[in-house]
């Protein structure tokens, strides 16, 4: 939690060893990255050259533990490193989410002992990167219905089907790729690693995004793309399996939206003291100043809610409904932060000279992935009064 937004003291709420590997991400934000935001997303390019950089860090599948080259940090740590990682760009926390909660955490929790032992390490030092196919060009809310298809054959199964909008799909030495494979004569979803030199396996990256620019986002082609046995995830079976790895990266964008909103919100009270416009600074007009209290006040709600899911989380009391109510909340409440922000910045909040409409923008697919703000509400509902509005 960044001092000047620290409007409730929370810091006193976390242990040292959550402030050091916080600060030690704040300062590689600072220092090694935010120089570089704007050329990257101008050229809608990732600095790839940082990669490496993350895994040193320890940034990678960071909750998960030692003995597979991992740090072995609790979930408020890990949620602090995802806000100072957006508070750089939402594409540099997606990068870590992807590479943790969608790769790294099914691997863990639905691979074999050799499986693990052979990608964790490499993933989590950041010399192997990973992707998550689910998302088809179909079926993207609804991904129970999804088409990709595995079927057994020579001591194996083919996959045939398309993924799409998947981060690091075209950079990605392996994917997770969720394929429905008969079994008893029933379709189930289950979860298969495919390496990028798979014959039938093509990538290529989507052209002309105008959010998440310092990203990779791709589309992923299976034409009877042949892998072996070992490849199977043993331990995953429906479509729960790719759900619970949904709620650990629903987990860190959560952290992840407040550190865009905080980063707006900075920008914007520096301008705003700044800005001369009739005969003061504008943040002297109460319209500004209703405006900055309402950004402040909600980034300190959204920071209490992502500090007490993640002690609900490290205690094992955390349920995915829960989750969708800080994804939901957290992401929709940054969106609106950024837009109030750029406001507050007229016409020069639209220029990237300022990060708050790079991040406004980036917001859009925060808002959107990993369920949209509408699939948490209906997810919240159900919990509520135990009808499904999916039905
Ligand atoms: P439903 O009947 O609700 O669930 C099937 C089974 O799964 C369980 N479950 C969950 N488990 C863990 N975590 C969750 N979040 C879970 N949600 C449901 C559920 O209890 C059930 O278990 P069981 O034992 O009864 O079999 O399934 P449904 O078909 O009704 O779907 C529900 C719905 C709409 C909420 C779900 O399909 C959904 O979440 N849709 C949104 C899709 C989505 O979020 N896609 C994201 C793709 S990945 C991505 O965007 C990466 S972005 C990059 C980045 O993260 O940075
Ligand atoms: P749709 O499902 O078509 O939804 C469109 C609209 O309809 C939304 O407003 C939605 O809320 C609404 N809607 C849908 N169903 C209902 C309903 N039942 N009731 C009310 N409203 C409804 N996917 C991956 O698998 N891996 C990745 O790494 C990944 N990375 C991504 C990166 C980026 C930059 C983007 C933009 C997307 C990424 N995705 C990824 C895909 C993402 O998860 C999907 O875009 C998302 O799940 C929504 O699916 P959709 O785009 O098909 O929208």
């Amino acid at each position: 939690m960044a001092q000047d937004v620290d409007y409730y003291h929370l810091e006193e709420l976390l242990s040292e060893e959550e402030r050091m590997v916080r600060d030690v991400a704040r300062r590689f934000v600072d220092e090694e990255f935010l120089p570089r935001v704007q050329r990257c997303f101008r050229e809608s390019s990732f600095p790839m050259d940082l990669i490496p950089r993350l895994g040193q860090l320890g940034f990678l599948g960071m909750t998960l533990p030692t003995q597979y080259g991992c740090a072995g940090l609790n979930n408020v740590a890990y949620g602090l490193v995802s806000q100072e990682l957006e508070r750089g760009d939402s594409g540099l926390r997606s990068f870590a989410s992807v590479q943790s909660s969608l790769v790294m955490y099914p691997i863990y929790t639905f691979g074999s002992e050799a499986q693990k032992s052979f990608w964790l390490p490499r993933l989590a030092s950041a010399e192997a990167v990973g992707c998550f196919g689910l998302t088809e060009p179909d079926f993207g809310s609804n991904p129970g219905g999804m088409i990709t298809r595995a079927k057994r054959e020579k001591g194996g199964f083919v996959l045939n089907g398309t993924k799409r909008w998947i981060t690091n799909g075209s950079i990605s030495d392996v994917a997770v790729v969720w394929a429905k494979l008969e079994q008893d004569g029933k379709d189930v979803i289950r979860g298969f690693l495919v390496e990028k030199e798979r014959k039938g396996f093509t990538r290529h990256e989507i052209e002309g995004k105008f959010s998440f620019r310092a990203s990779v986002t791709s589309e992923l082609i299976f034409e009877d793309c042949w892998i072996p046995e070992e490849n199977l995830l043993p331990g995953s079976g429906g479509l729960k399996s790719p759900l619970m790895c949904l709620t650990q990266a629903r987990y860190g964008i959560a952290w992840g939206a407040t550190g865009a909103a905080i980063a707006c919100y900075e920008c914007a009270v520096d301008y705003a003291k700044n800005r001369i416009m009739f005969s003061k600074p504008i943040g002297g007009y109460q319209l500004v100043q209703a405006k900055l209290v309402s950004m402040l006040t909600e980034i300190t709600k959204a920071q209490l809610l992502s500090f007490r899911l993640g002690k609900l989380k490290d205690a094992g009391k955390m349920r995915p409904e829960h989750v969708s109510m800080a994804k939901m909340n957290n992401v929709s409440t940054a969106l609106h932060i950024a837009r109030l922000a750029r406001d507050i910045l007229g016409a020069n909040g639209i220029t990237d000279e300022y990060p708050i409409i790079r991040h406004m923008l980036n917001l859009e697919t925060v808002n959107t992935y990993e369920g949209t703000e509408d699939i948490h509400r209906l997810t919240i509902g159900r919990d509520i009064t135990g009808l499904s509005a999916f039905e």
